[in-house]
């Protein structure tokens, strides 16, 4: 087996985003299917979207403790959320009969953005980890978004050879609102040198939607390794993409190219 695969699973694309804690388990599953057709080894990442932003968003989890509001309640119940979802996936992931381990960021990763402290678990099946409620040195706990781990994993375990974020309801990177796209407006190829125009929904994400995906996106590319965003909603452009084809979607390259 050789080269290693990270894909991130987007909330928005696992989850149903308006309804608190729905899984889209059709979705999971075909995406599941996918992975269990690839020959390479594979860091599976995913979002929490409607397990952990709503929750997270209305106990202002991401600024830490805050005084004057109750907050461990929320900070239980969205770790508990989490696991869930995680189950979801991981219950997918054992009828296909696939070797894994998740590793809940809350038991080793402390702090949050790119430079979070914490060693990466590795596994020899798939290694799958996920955005959570982690703690931190100053605030006491923070939110760890699935976009900083990708970056981690993707820039600091050798042989990686392919970067996906596979996300819900757009192919990649637009070139006006979503709802306006046609497929000319598709970004085939995006350097942070252009500008994109991306929902951010902050009315719903806690961690910088879209806006982070790409920037950690951008990072990523800029130390050599081919990052693409994808619809998730049609897994065989993920298979595609880790054939070494290219599929429908925004390769996102580095600023210096
Ligand atoms: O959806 C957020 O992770 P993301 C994690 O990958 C929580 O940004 C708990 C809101």
């Amino acid at each position: 087996m050789s080269g290693k695969v990270v894909i991130k699973f987007g909330g928005g694309l696992i989850t149903d985003k308006e309804n608190m804690c729905t899984p889209n388990l059709d979705v999971i599953d075909s995406l599941v299917d996918v992975l269990s057709k690839v020959e390479k080894q594979i860091i599976l990442v995913h979002g929490a979207g409607s397990f952990g932003h709503m929750k997270a968003k209305k106990a202002r989890l991401a600024e830490g403790r805050l005084p004057d509001l109750n907050q461990d309640i929320s900070v239980r119940e969205v770790r508990e959320d989490m696991l869930l979802l995680n189950k979801y996936l991981t219950d997918s992931i054992q009828r296909y009969d696939l070797d894994y381990s998740t590793y809940p960021p809350r038991d080793w990763a402390i702090g949050t953005g790119p430079d979070f402290k914490g060693n990466l678990p590795l596994s020899d099946g798939i290694t799958v980890v996920f955005g959570d409620v982690v703690n931190d040195y100053e605030k006491e706990f923070t939110i760890l978004s699935g976009d900083d781990l990708m970056y981690r994993y993707a820039t600091e375990i050798d042989d990686v050879d392919c970067v996906i974020f596979a996300m819900g309801g757009v192919d990649g990177l637009l070139k006006v609102p979503p709802s306006e796209a046609t497929e000319n407006d598709l970004f085939k190829t995006w350097s942070p040198d252009m500008n994109f125009e991306g929902k951010h929904a902050t009315e719903f994400d806690v961690t910088g939607g879209i806006g982070l995906k790409v920037t950690r996106a951008s990072m990523i590319a800029e130390k050599g390794i081919e990052v693409w965003l994808v619809n998730g909603m049609y897994p065989e452009r993920i298979l595609e993409l880790i054939e070494g084809k290219t599929a429908i979607g925004t390769k996102i390259v580095s600023g210096n190219c």
